[in-house]
């Protein structure tokens, strides 16, 4: 961080097509004061002075100002001005903003005037956020969150990354590094003053303070809400040729995604669709009929369909209601690995060609639309029936998290093994970094940078 001045359009640019009624520049740094009175006070920056006392607005305040260019004096814009005072801005740095009509011109007349000031420049992606983080207003985790809140398309995901930014999973992990600290504490009192009387190894309230930590962040490993929420819920759609998969997942897809046919052993590649589901987001795959097929390709569909299947969240399994609908249901679930009963679910396609009703099917007409609000109802609740596992904890949401509290789990795992005393404690010091590198405790500046690298300017 330089400690520069700086300053960003933090709403969209506006196009000749697509013009705001507001646009907001913000600016954050040690001269936003001076900055705000130079473009808002006719001849202050001529005079070169910042007499800032009977101009600047109280702080937290909007008032009516006009703007004006600090060479030539020309009025830009009236808008809105507000002046935030530190340390209790959004960056911890003294702070300003203003509310400018979201026209084209006035954007770029007002953007230009800032930079004539020659005393801020412009900020980089996520800057603001970064140094929020670097003047300790929010933690990597809830800094995290904030880009997930922006990049949220569905309800589901825009509770969770409120949840994160709210600062949930930064808790979660503080939590575990005090119990952590506590625990190397108590290791490192025995190392420096070993009790003669005492076995050697580890005694049991460490061990014990350990294993807590392990299992904490184990079960927190084995919970996938976080992931199914930002990548989707990945559900595939399997059944015989000819049973209509296709032709569901154009319906719930509302267009023509894969190819309909009489034809049996169409599709043959995976076809994925992203849809919003009741607010969860659904990653939704058609894949080949299920059959035994002399044709290699077709013979290859069939392989990643199974596949397809066995790794999905939900399953969808589609039967032909006017034909042997019951072997072939028995014959695709025996067959079919991770198949679950309480969750998966078994539609009975073509309805308005033999009326078919059995316990726990779904009758539906692919054709019609017949039968698919009961049939959207089922998804939703299976959906929610996987994302409640576990629900209370706020669930893991980033592969660098997974990947620093795998290795966390690891050297805890080597704590409760080790030796001896001083490679224990080694070992939880590792588990801890591991933990302080999530929330940025621990310092990483090329992680930093790849962090903030993916806000947009004037976030
Ligand atoms: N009568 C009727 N025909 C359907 C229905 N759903 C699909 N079909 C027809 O069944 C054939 C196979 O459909 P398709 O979606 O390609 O099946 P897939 O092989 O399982 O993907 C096509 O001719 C569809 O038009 C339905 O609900 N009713
Ligand atoms: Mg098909």
């Amino acid at each position: 961080m330089d400690g520069a001045t700086i300053y960003a359009l933090g709403t969209p640019r506006p196009s000749r097509a697509h013009p705001g009624a507001l646009s907001i520049i913000r600016l954050s740094g040690p001269r936003a004061a001076d900055a705000l009175v130079f473009l808002t006070e006719p001849g202050a920056f001529a005079r070169g002075r910042s007499a800032r006392e009977p101009v600047l607005p109280p702080p937290r305040r909007l008032v009516l100002r006009t703007l004006y260019d600090p060479l030539s004096g020309e009025a830009i814009d009236r808008g809105l001005a507000v002046w935030f005072e530190a340390p209790h801005t959004e960056t911890g740095e003294p702070m300003a903003e203003l509310h400018l009509h979201g026209g084209r011109a006035v954007v770029g007349a007002a953007l230009e005037a800032i930079r004539r000031l020659g005393i801020c420049r412009l900020a980089e992606p996520g800057e603001f956020t970064r140094r929020a983080f670097e003047h300790g207003k929010l933690d990597l985790t809830e800094a995290e969150g904030i880009a997930d809140l922006v990049a949220a398309e569905t309800e589901q995901q825009r509770r969770l990354a409120l949840q994160q930014m709210d600062g949930a999973l930064h808790r979660l992990y503080k939590a575990w590094r005090t119990l952590g600290l506590g625990t190397l504490a108590h290791l490192e009192a025995a190392i420096d003053f070993p009790d003669e009387d005492l076995p050697p190894g580890l005694d049991q309230g460490v061990r014990d303070g350990i294993t807590e930590l392990q299992a904490g962040i184990g079960a927190h490993l084995a919970d996938r809400r976080g992931e199914r929420l930002r990548d989707g819920l990945h559900i595939a759609i399997i059944g015989p040729p000819n049973a209509g998969k296709s032709s569901l997942l154009n319906l719930l897809a509302r267009r023509d995604a894969a190819i309909v046919s009489e034809t049996a052993g169409t599709t043959r590649d995976v076809i994925e669709v992203h849809l919003d589901l009741g607010g969860w987001p659904v990653v939704l795959a058609d894949t080949a009929g299920l059959r035994e097929s002399a044709d290699a390709i077709e013979q290859e569909g069939v392989r990643r369909a199974r596949a397809r299947a066995a790794t999905a969240d939900l399953r969808l399994l589609v039967l032909d209601a006017s034909d042997d609908w019951k072997t072939a249901l028995r014959m695709i679930v025996a067959a079919t690995e991770n198949w679950d009963p309480a969750r998966d679910i078994v539609v009975l396609n073509k309805i308005d060609l033999a009326a078919a009703e059995a316990a726990g099917v779904v009758p539906l007409s692919a054709r019609s639309g017949a039968g698919l609000p009961d049939l959207l109802a089922r998804l939703e609740h299976s959906a929610g029936l996987l994302m409640d596992e576990g629900a209370g904890a706020p669930p893991l949401t980033r592969a660098r998290h997974r990947e620093a509290l795998a290795e966390a789990h690891a050297s805890l795992g080597r704590a409760l093994e080790a030796p001896e005393i001083a490679l224990a404690a080694e070992d939880l010091r590792l588990a801890l970094r591991a933990i302080g590198r999530i929330t940025g405790t621990v310092r990483v500046e090329e992680l930093l940078d790849v962090i903030f690298r993916d806000f947009c300017i004037g976030k």
